[in-house]
């Protein structure tokens, strides 16, 4: 039945349902599914789906905002579920998380801070668009140990390498580990830039996450 509820989940995201897509992940959390498994089983692959028909030219933009909305509606749902299973009273680390300036996706970044949230860190997420120096001046404000940078397009990810040189020339980048993600992003294009680490998906940037804040 999970496995049929999930299925469902992520095609009604592809179809453009969001309505669909929230009474799912309602009937999900109901049936006791953890959040994760409704993020990676339905979510993550509904919006997979979406990315390669786009690709291939059988969806549009219009395809893309519909469905990029009934996952934040889903997230919406998901976010006070996770955040209710991890209840931590002094905060694993301080991290800035954003999309690069130029870029506007959010999923990802979004998906990304509610993980770290759920796990335990405090996330001050500056949404999309963000320009050089508000990356820079909060790290300064917050005292963060960590900074988290994404950007989904190819066009935009200069702007990772941007933020990390902002950050030498105002001395805080002794003071913060630097992550990178996002689609076209690489390890190789990670270590190029001088990034301390770079993550695939909103798990590993746990993980990632962790150990940077463990040896800063
Ligand atoms: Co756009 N888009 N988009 N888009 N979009 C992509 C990225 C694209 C690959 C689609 C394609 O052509 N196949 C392509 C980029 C090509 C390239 O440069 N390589 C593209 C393009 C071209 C564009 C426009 C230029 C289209 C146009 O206008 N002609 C335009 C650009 C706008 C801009 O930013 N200036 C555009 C616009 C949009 C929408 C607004 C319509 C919408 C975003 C809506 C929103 O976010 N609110 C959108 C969407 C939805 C996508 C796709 C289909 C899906 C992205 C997504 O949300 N994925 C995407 C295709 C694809 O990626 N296959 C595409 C789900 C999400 C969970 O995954 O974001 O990859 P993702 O995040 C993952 C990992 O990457 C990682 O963990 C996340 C969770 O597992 N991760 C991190 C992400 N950030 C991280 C940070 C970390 C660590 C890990 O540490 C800090």
């Amino acid at each position: 039945m999970s496995t049929a509820l999930l299925a469902q989940i992520a095609a009604s995201l592809v179809e453009g349902d969001p309505d669909a897509t929230v009474a799912g992940v309602r009937e999900a959390i109901a049936a006791g599914l953890e959040p994760l498994a409704i993020i990676d089983g339905a979510l993550v692959v509904g919006m997979r789906t979406v990315g390669d028909k786009y690709a291939s030219g059988e969806f549009f933009l219009p395809n893309l905002i519909v469905s990029a909305n009934g996952m934040k509606q889903a997230m919406a749902l998901l976010e006070p579920e996770l955040k209710a299973r991890r209840q931590s009273l002094k905060p694993v680390g301080t991290v800035v998380i954003g999309t690069v300036r130029g870029d506007i996706h959010e999923i990802g970044k979004s998906l990304v801070g509610t993980m770290l949230a759920a796990n335990g860190f405090e996330v001050h997420d500056l949404g999309v668009d963000v320009p050089v120096d508000a990356f820079v001046s909060r790290v300064r404000e917050a005292g963060a140990n960590l900074v988290g940078l994404s950007a989904l397009l190819t066009t935009t990810m200069h702007g990772q390498k941007d933020v990390i040189e902002a950050l030498t020339k105002a001395g805080l980048r002794g003071q913060v580990k630097v992550m990178v993600g996002g689609a076209p992003v690489s390890r190789a294009w990670a270590d190029g830039i001088g990034a301390d680490g770079w993550a695939q998906d909103a798990v590993s940037a746990v993980d990632l996450a962790t150990r940077l804040v463990a040896q800063s």
